[in-house]
């Protein structure tokens, strides 16, 4: 059986979890990560030495990075429905993942540590003022991808894509701060609501 490593709090291993949840893939679950036993210890250095939750171990075979992971479980049980074949197709699922991980993770970093966090570190009203801005700035991007893609982020159906991003929204929707008016994305929202593995690991009331 895979082991995931990571606690079930974190928005990177709630993707995996919630992966698992669509794949109907038993797994074992280890809670790593603040709060947990650290990341820090020399026997999770060796399987990650970024430190980071999650990790997956599927027999002697390791892997990092949440959105690496989705991509290897999809691939591993054949699920051509969440990432497919054809290299277009493909490729724009993981355009939009990788644009959650970098461009829309990148946006939001500064409000939700300072608004949802508290961190002392990330109280500069200015500085929360433009994360909160570009924040609803990259949602915005993804209202009109929504719109012109037919209802879910890749296309007229759901994919890998929306696994990541839907726990994306779901940080948006949750954290206390003006949002733009978006009522594709909250469509959108509503419609993974109706997923119960979404329910259980997404919008489960941690931001
Ligand atoms: N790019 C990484 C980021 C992973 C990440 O930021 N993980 C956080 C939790 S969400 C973490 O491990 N923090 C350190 C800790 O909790 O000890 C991924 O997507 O897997």
């Amino acid at each position: 059986m895979i082991k995931i490593l990571g606690k079930s709090s974190s928005i990177n291993v709630r993707k995996v979890l919630w992966l698992c949840a669509e794949l109907g893939l038993p797994y074992q679950q280890e809670e790593w990560g603040s709060g947990h036993r650290s990341t820090h210890e020399a026997q999770f250095m060796a399987l990650n030495p970024n430190a980071m939750v999650p990790v997956l171990v599927d027999g002697d075979f390791v892997l990092w990075e949440s959105n690496s992971i989705c991509r290897y479980l999809a691939a591993r049980q054949q699920r051509l429905d969440l990432l497919p074949a054809e290299p277009r197709t493909r490729a724009h699922v993981e355009q939009w993942m990788d644009w959650q991980a970098t461009e829309l993770n990148n946006a939001w970093r500064y409000a939700f540590m300072g608004l949802v966090r508290n961190s002392s570190e990330h109280q500069d009203a200015a500085q929360l003022a433009a994360s909160v801005n570009r924040w609803n700035r990259h949602m915005e991007i993804l209202e009109a991808q929504l719109l012109s893609a037919g209802g879910y982020a890749a296309g007229a159906s759901f994919s890998l894509a929306d696994v990541v991003l839907g726990l994306s929204v779901h940080r948006w929707t949750a954290t206390p701060m003006e949002h733009a008016d978006l009522p594709a994305v909250r469509a959108y929202y509503r419609k993974l609501c109706e997923r119960p593995g979404f329910m259980l690991h997404g919008a489960n009331g941690i931001p």
